[in-house]
């Protein structure tokens, strides 16, 4: 496979999402690539704190990207994922058209091709420098695979992922060529700002407050209602975007019939409080969101009547 720069996104392109068509130039733009001051930390803070995220291509090597997409797509065939008859480094995505989240079977999320990306050398040097000082990674990845018309939904991490520590980014990494039919992360450019979504929503902690999670399943209305405008680019494999607990996502549908593989890890100071949720304990597992088993999560609509961001 070619590793080039895909060319910028040309204005009046299309982007659909769901029922949705955004044109480029309007309300969506293509993310800023910070490759180029990749090595300046103080550029690299400055540009985190005014645009709420960080886009870095080629921030992990290509072919080490290519070779965790490889190693999750063994994994998919091994479950018979997979389209009989395709290659499996095709991943073309079988009949039942399935989504794999390797998320607690850590055989695949741990396998040393994943964290010879994730947990890279080069990957804790860069958080090093970003927090200054040692950092630390969650024992849970969401290593994802998604399948046609499938996505997640509207969110602020903080809302899953937000005990402990307000020092932490989360890092979602392309493991496969994510191009703008094959489900891309979507950011609400301002969205670190918007100080009535933070103290409302963004405060709160789903499994605390027994909430659905999801914002907003609607992108129209994060355009409309809320006056951001969306951020995607096409993603190569080893691409990531870096971004805090209050920067507002989603993926878009994957219009494809082949899996698009990404990961998103964790990274804060390894002195801070940590968001206990997500480290093995004793029995080896973690605990996770949604571990109040039995406990009903209120509808988002509800809250939102609460708030007055109906
Ligand atoms: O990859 C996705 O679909 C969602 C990613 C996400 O929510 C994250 O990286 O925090
Ligand atoms: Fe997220």
């Amino acid at each position: 496979m070619t590793n080039q720069t895909p060319p910028p996104i040309s204005d009046g392109t299309p982007f659909h999402f769901g029922e949705h068509e955004f044109l480029f130039g309007g309300q969506i733009e293509e993310l800023v690539d910070s490759s180029p001051i990749k090595k300046d930390v103080v550029a690299l803070k400055s540009r985190m704190a005014e645009e709420g995220y960080l886009f870095i291509r080629g921030f992990h090597p290509h072919e080490k990207a290519e070779a965790a997409a490889r190693w999750t797509l063994g994994a998919i065939a091994d479950r018979d994922g997979l389209r009989e008859g395709t290659p499996i480094s095709d991943g073309i995505i079988g009949p039942e058209n399935q989504n794999f989240s390797f998320f607690r079977q850590i055989e695949v999320a741990h396998g040393q091709p994943i964290l010879d990306v994730v947990d890279s050398a080069e990957t804790f040097a860069f958080y090093e420098r970003m927090f200054g000082g040692p950092v630390l990674t969650f024992d849970k990845r969401w290593l994802r695979c998604m399948a046609r018309d499938r996505n997640n939904h509207f969110h602020y991490d903080n809302v899953y992922v937000g005990r402990g520590t307000p020092n932490r980014y989360t890092m979602w990494s392309a493991l496969t060529d994510i191009g703008l039919e094959n489900g891309p992360l979507v950011l609400c450019l301002g969205s670190h700002r918007q100080e009535k979504l933070k103290t409302t929503y963004g405060a709160t902690d789903m499994d605390r407050d027994l909430t659905e999670a999801v914002f907003s399943q609607d992108p129209v209305e994060l355009v409309e209602k809320f006056g951001f405008k969306l951020a995607t680019a096409h993603f190569q494999p080893g691409d990531v975007v870096l971004f805090g607990m209050f920067m507002m996502h989603s993926s878009a549908p994957n219009l494809t019939d082949r899996y698009r593989i990404s990961i998103d890890t964790r990274y804060q100071p390894a002195d801070e409080e940590k968001d206990e949720r997500f480290f093995f304990r004793e029995d080896g597992v973690w605990m996770g969101n949604f571990y109040n088993k039995g406990a009903t999560y209120r509808s988002m609509v509800d809250f939102r009547k609460e708030w007055g961001l109906e």
